[in-house]
């Protein structure tokens, strides 16, 4: 331990030990109400898109949602994979395969990527409809998934204009909002939904990180000290470079330090603001700027 540091990230007790005696939800009562809105309007829709992020693809899911929409067409679109390890999102992509049900990956600001999620969800829909098909073209498309997915850019996107409000933050879309791209195709924006129980500690650390759950739920030194540890354990040249750590060291604390050193988070009595540390890391990791991550991998799978 460095002789400067004088207080030491409680984070360290709280993040490493045991995960199981812990949990993190996050349910407030406007998501239920938003769940049931969400319920409401399916009889409206002819697909449901389910956004999720690509770093999480599974935690970024919602179970409970998926047992009350079942038998509706629905395509999973796991966004953002412009911030997912690449390696990690083959396997997930084979594992989408075995589950046989329909799936894109895109970043959505990638305009080819957006083209083929209409035609795909079209694909969807037309399948379902069979021989009415030839009667009905229009479709419309309801857009649900975790705070934060990028539900509301993904549907600017294919308006080409800001339709609907975005922001790198969690809980900006509050009401539900039809938009409408053209004569055949309406888009239904809804507020994000957690599931109502997330299933473990570390998951719920995800999705802290991720930011689908808000700052104010738990400390932000418990995803903050998360992320460093998972690119302390990488070595992410990345992230050494973007810190301009000189060596990595096999400790948190160590590493909280020379963050806090390079970064000029020093209070006077050479005493390490880690407060500002947690909030720069989690910043540089929500922007990209620490290098492509993913938690988890599919279920069975080998790494
Ligand atoms: N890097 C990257 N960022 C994205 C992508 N899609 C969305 N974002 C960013 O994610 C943030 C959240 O986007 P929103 O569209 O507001 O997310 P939302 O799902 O509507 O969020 P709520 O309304 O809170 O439920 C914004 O900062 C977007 O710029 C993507 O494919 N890649
Ligand atoms: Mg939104």
């Amino acid at each position: 331990m460095n002789k400067k540091t004088q207080s030491k990230p409680s984070a360290e007790d709280q993040v490493f030990d045991d995960y199981s005696s812990r949990k993190i939800n996050w349910f407030p009562g406007h998501m239920n109400k938003a769940m049931k809105n969400i319920l409401n309007g399916i009889k409206k829709v002819d697909i449901i898109l389910e956004i999720r992020d690509a770093r999480s693809p599974l935690t970024t899911g919602n179970k409970a949602l998926h047992e009350k929409v079942k038998g509706k067409s629905r395509l999973i679109v796991v966004n953002k994979t412009n911030l997912a390890d690449p390696e990690t999102l083959e396997l997930w992509r084979a594992w989408f395969d075995e589950k046989k049900e329909p799936y894109i990956f895109i970043n959505c600001f990638d305009k080819g990527s957006m083209k083929k999620v209409v035609s795909l969800a079209k694909k969807v829909v037309d399948e379902k409809r069979g021989e009415e098909r030839s009667a009905k073209n229009k479709m419309k498309m309801m857009i649900v998934g975790l705070p934060n997915t990028g539900k509301s850019t993904i549907i600017n996107k294919l308006a080409s204009r800001n339709a609907t409000k975005v922001a790198a933050k969690p809980g900006q879309t509050q009401v539900q909002l039809w938009v409408k791209i053209n004569d055949d195709l309406e888009l239904l924006d809804t507020p994000g939904v957690m599931a109502p129980i997330i299933d473990s500690y570390e998951q719920g650390i995800w999705l802290c990180a991720l930011h689908a759950i808000p700052d104010k739920v738990i400390t932000p030194e418990i995803p903050a000290c998360y992320i460093v540890e998972h690119f302390l354990k990488k070595r992410s040249l990345q992230f050494k470079e973007h810190y301009k750590i000189d060596e990595y060291k096999d400790d948190l604390i160590e590493t909280l330090n020379q963050i806090a050193v390079s970064r000029g988070c020093v209070r006077k009595k050479n005493e390490f603001d880690y407060e500002r540390v947690y909030q720069l890391v989690l910043h540089d990791f929500r922007k990209g700027d620490l290098g492509p991550v993913s938690f988890g991998i599919p279920p069975k799978a080998k790494k």
